[in-house]
């Protein structure tokens, strides 16, 4: 057994189902031991960020890291977009990493580079490896430290990957750190002392044990629920709650959130803008509103929940709030724009589905007006690097095969990580990417609406995706997946039915009005 052959071992031994990959000569022995040690699944992307974006997918799915394999510093820069998402979503992931043999790291050969820092923009743990002696015990640490909902990346030199080795295989173990009963107090005393309060859930907090426990919660102190504009990972069925989201502008944010006498955060992030502005404050909470931070991010926030909810038990000092009922969307008609295609989306989506959802300002309706579709998981993109929605949804699918995978997709970032529709063809996932074509980077064109800024023909022109017109079904055509474009809701009804008969990727491109 060699270095790489253990490493692939102690994976296995973890838990780690799938490698994402896009290696180089640094990473052969490694690549090697696909075969040696089957255990794992090596899925290739085209591009680094399709590897990362599809790691981070499958991870939040399975709540458990998925690997990616890199080609070095170049190969690590290539996916850091994508795994900057995944660090703001609080996935885990493990990146292994080739490095240059070590001893001739010293060397400035073509591909040398300084791979730790870029490493830690990104990671909450990171480790050149030193010698072959710690490789398992390297992986099992590096594991570990992903399943607190981060990123763990090991640089791996490759005179270590193809040293033979007896050593044993190592044991992963990991635990939360136990909750602070602090914490649980101060909460409890906020949420039962103040009229009008906000449990702001993020994280695992949005998965469906953490949402039972939040609407014990609701129900016990009268509290609203709310979460950030753009939440990880939503699970959405009948009997859990509905979040609603925080909006996507700095100033109705702090409209809603000022309404509240105090908060509490569960693990969510504190709000802030997207983007800093003079004159309008960047942390959105006001500033004296008393609050209380449930967990910390190595805590677990499920159990925080419960636990909450368990020591307000007989404490009841505000009337529930009665249930909303649960009235399923009607299809609209006509020519497509973007309230229709997610309108119409929320109508037909099947049941079990998981939306991925990178649709930008197309998508801005998506998240209220599918509150009460048929049961789904919503994913979304809260690190707000472009390209993730495509790749995501190839993890996603590996992750779960048997539910129907939509991402409902916007054409300017969908073009950052378009290989990955290669992926999606080349592993036949159950995907249906929905274009939101609207040919235009919107959302930038939005903010600078906002901003009242005078736009010359030139910046106006960077913002315009038209000149030529991106051929969607040429280029998904090209790629290995069915595609069709259609600028109505019939059409995108036939199709998308059309579409969830046959196994297999699907493109439709939504042209928008
Ligand atoms: C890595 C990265 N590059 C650039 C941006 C800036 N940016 C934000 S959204 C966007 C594209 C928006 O266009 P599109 O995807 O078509 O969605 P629309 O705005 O039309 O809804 C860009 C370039 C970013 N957020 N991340």
């Amino acid at each position: 057994m060699n270095g790489a052959e253990l490493i692939m071992k102690t994976a296995k031994k973890a838990g780690i189902e799938v490698c994402f990959t896009n290696f180089g000569t640094s990473e052969m022995s490694l690549a090697m031991a696909f075969d040696r040690e089957p255990g794992v699944r090596p899925v290739l992307g085209l591009f680094e960020g399709v590897c990362t974006g599809a790691a981070d997918g499958w991870g939040r799915m399975k709540d458990k890291p998925a690997m990616t394999l890199l080609h070095l510093g170049p190969g690590l820069a290539n996916g850091t977009a994508n795994l900057h998402n995944a660090r703001k979503a609080g996935t885990p992931l493990i990146n292994l990493v080739g490095e240059h043999t070590s001893l001739y790291k010293h060397i400035d050969s073509p591909l040398a580079m300084n791979i730790e820092p870029l490493a830690g923009t990104v990671s909450g743990w990171y480790k050149t490896l030193k010698s072959a002696d710690d490789l398992s015990e390297d992986m099992a640490e590096a594991w570990a430290a992903s399943m607190y909902g981060q990123i763990a990346t090991l640089i791996i030199p490759m005179d270590f990957q193809s040293k033979e080795t007896s050593l044993d295989v190592a044991v992963s173990r990991f635990s939360f750190e136990p909750i602070d009963k602090n914490a649980a107090d101060k909460a409890a005393q906020l949420l039962l002392s103040h009229q009008k309060t906000a449990l702001l859930l993020g994280g695992r907090a949005l998965r469906k044990p953490g949402l039972i426990a939040a609407s014990r919660i609701q129900a016990l102190t009268g509290c609203d629920l709310l979460t950030n504009h753009v939440p990880a990972y939503v699970e959405r069925e009948p009997g859990l709650p509905y979040i609603p989201q925080l909006p996507y502008f700095a100033e109705q944010q702090i409209e809603i959130l000022s309404r509240y006498e105090a908060i509490v955060l569960a693990g969510a992030k504190e709000p802030t803008c997207f983007f800093g502005y003079e004159g309008l404050q960047s942390h959105l909470l006001p500033e004296n509103q008393p609050r209380a931070y449930l967990v910390n991010g190595k805590q677990s926030v499920i159990a925080a929940l419960e636990n909450l909810a368990d020591s307000l038990k007989g404490k009841k000092h505000f009337s529930s709030k009665p249930v909303e009922d649960r009235i399923p969307p009607n299809l609209p008609d006509g020519e497509l724009n973007a309230e229709k295609a997610c309108l119409t989306l929320s109508a037909i989506q099947p049941e079990n589905a998981v939306v991925v959802d990178e649709g930008v300002s197309s998508s801005f309706n998506y998240y209220h007006v599918s509150r009460n579709s048929q049961p789904h998981t919503i994913l979304n993109i809260e690190g707000g690097a472009t390209g993730w929605g495509l790749p995501c949804s190839v993890g996603v699918a590996i992750a779960c095969p048997d539910r129907p995978v939509i991402d409902l997709q916007a054409d300017g970032c969908g073009m950052y990580t378009v290989q990955a529709l290669w992926t999606q063809s080349r592993e036949k996932l159950n995907i249906i990417t929905l274009i939101c074509s609207n040919r235009r980077y919107n959302i930038l064109k939005l903010q600078l609406d906002r901003a009242k800024a005078s736009i010359g023909p030139r910046a106006y022109s960077l913002m315009d995706l038209e000149n030529p017109d991106l051929n969607w079904v040429k280029i998904a055509g090209g790629l290995g997946v069915p595609a069709v474009a259609v600028n109505t809701v019939e059409g995108l009804v036939r199709e998308f039915k059309k579409a969830s008969f046959e196994s297999g990727p699907h493109l439709i491109e939504m042209v928008l009005r």
